[in-house]
């Protein structure tokens, strides 16, 4: 079974000591094996510290992020672009230091409401950019996903198809794609189809309701798209990522426009969202074992 991993602001949007050492301690206790931590500011708790207490606990850590206008690697300013390729080199070094081993979210642009469409130059400063950071990455035993995201949150990269196309033009070995029920719910014409044609590709995912609350109170429909993780051989973390107005991050909360509470009780949220998933991946592989033809 695949390990089941939860994003942090389903506990706090801060990253001090304490916030640090409960999201810790309730995903543990609830059987979750990774935490996905956004935003993580090195200068505000001990970083060695917390990798010892995550490497005790045996809980693995994921580290997402997207991009700023201001240092948004598809400009066609070379000053931003420069900004941006600081933040990733930095992200890198954030996500070795706590051990982990994915860097995720949306790395090639800025993970904003675009009012242009992407350019040319645009797309190729991108790309140039994601292959000198995945070099740097290499080198520190990360790899970098690229997170397919809805057109609200993005410009560049809206489907699997265009994420496939982007990587094989960036070319290293280190770079998959981050793939999202959510997304794929607005942009894929058929989510499961996509997520068979990310392939050995697919290096990260992310279970979400299509509005972002308890999993099986919106419109995704789940059965096939545990399928098609299965059908795909991808055996790494599906990570369950939901946001409420009950946890407000002020950057994140708004970019992905979360004005409305769609739970109160984290714990609740989190147990839930453990148990679906461990249903659903169950009921995929026995599907997947009594449909098997000789
Ligand atoms: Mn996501």
């Amino acid at each position: 079974m695949n390990p089941i991993g939860i994003h942090a602001f389903v506990w706090s949007a801060g990253s001090t000591p304490a916030d640090l050492d409960r999201a810790l301690e309730r995903s543990s206790e609830l059987g979750y094996t990774l935490i996905e931590f956004p935003r993580l500011d090195p200068k505000k708790f001990d970083v060695p510290s917390f990798a010892r207490k995550m490497a005790e606990r045996k809980i693995g850590i994921a580290v997402t992020m997207g991009l700023l206008p201001a240092n948004d690697i598809s400009s066609e300013d070379a000053s931003v672009v420069a900004a941006g390729e600081r933040v990733l080199l930095e992200a890198v070094s954030v996500a070795r230091d706590l051990g982990a081993k994915k860097l995720g979210g949306i790395l090639f642009s800025a993970h904003s409401k675009y009012m242009t469409m992407p350019t040319a130059r645009g797309r190729q400063n991108s790309i140039d950019t994601i292959r000198k950071v995945a070099r740097a990455a290499a080198a520190a035993g990360v790899t970098l996903n690229l997170e397919i995201v809805n057109r609200f949150e993005s410009n560049l990269l809206n489907t699997t198809a265009q994420g496939l196309a982007f990587l094989e033009e960036v070319g290293e070995p280190n770079v998959y794609l981050h793939l999202d029920v959510f997304h794929m719910n607005i942009e894929e014409a058929n989510p499961a189809d996509a997520i068979r044609a990310a392939g050995d590709r697919l290096g990260y995912f992310h279970i979400g309701e299509s509005n972002r609350g308890y999993l099986g109170a919106g419109t995704i429909e789940f059965p096939p798209i545990f399928d098609a993780l299965l059908d795909n051989g991808y055996t790494d973390t599906v990570t369950f990522e939901s946001f409420s107005s009950a946890v407000v991050d002020k950057d994140l909360s708004i970019i992905t426009g979360i004005w409305r509470n769609t739970w109160d009780d984290n714990i609740d949220l989190a147990r839930h969202a453990h148990a679906f998933i461990t249903d659903q991946l169950t009921s995929a592989e026995r599907r997947r074992r009594i449909t098997r033809t000789p």
